[in-house]
């Protein structure tokens, strides 16, 4: 590595899915080789890199564009062919993708229930807001009886990363504390929230 940020990765520091790719940079000793960028900044040509304007978008060292998480998370984590976070044994595990699927389920439902509250109040739908709040609710309550899963113990793969996130936004944008009454979810989170990359990409 000759120390140059040959990869852009555009990121919203409010963003979950984002934060899921900003985490990996850093567990993956990623950050001397990609540029955290935001994007959307007033004035950016955020448009004409990524037509979709969503985030996470990350340009490769080869100036190849790639956007969605799911991806850029496994791209990043297997650039030195070692993945950590998306081992080869969970590729047919269905018992763990069910999790993983799940938990990004949750997530993004949170990331609805954020960018309404992100509205003017008048335009708020509380309609939306209600349905987010009983999913939000529902997928707790899920998470309260499988947190105990050898899946969801130990080291952590995606499955663990995204419910984590998925749970803290949930507190940083208002729709509650989704661990109080749910010891399990509780003390299973208060590990994950302390790893150095969950402190370092805590939202704004
Ligand atoms: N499935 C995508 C979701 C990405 C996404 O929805 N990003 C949001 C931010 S949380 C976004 O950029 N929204 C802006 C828009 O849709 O215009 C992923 O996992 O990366």
């Amino acid at each position: 590595m000759d120390g140059t940020q040959n990869m852009k990765l555009y990121v919203t520091y409010g963003s979950p899915y984002a934060r899921l790719a900003r985490i990996i940079v850093i567990e993956k000793v990623l950050e001397g080789r990609v540029e955290i960028i935001q994007a959307r900044t007033p004035g950016s040509s955020y448009y004409q890199i990524n037509p979709s304007g969503r985030v996470p978008y990350l340009v490769d060292d080869a100036g190849v564009g790639m956007e969605d998480s799911q991806i850029i998370c496994a791209y990043l984590d297997g650039l030195d062919g070692k993945p950590r976070f998306h081992r080869a044994a969970h590729v047919s595990d269905w018992a763990y993708l069910r999790l993983e699927f799940a938990a990004r389920s949750m997530c993004d439902g949170i990331a609805v229930w954020g960018r309404e509250m992100a509205r003017p109040e008048s335009e708020r739908s509380p309609a939306t807001l209600a349905h987010e709040l009983a999913r939000a609710q529902r997928m707790a309550d899920y998470f309260e009886d499988r947190v105990t899963d050898p899946l969801m113990q130990g080291r952590p793969a995606m499955a663990h990363l995204i419910l984590a996130v998925a749970v803290e936004m949930a507190r940083k944008r208002g729709l509650g504390d989704l661990t109080a009454s749910r010891r399990q979810l509780a003390s299973w989170i208060r590990p994950i929230s302390n790893i150095p990359s969950m402190q370092r990409t805590a939202p704004p």
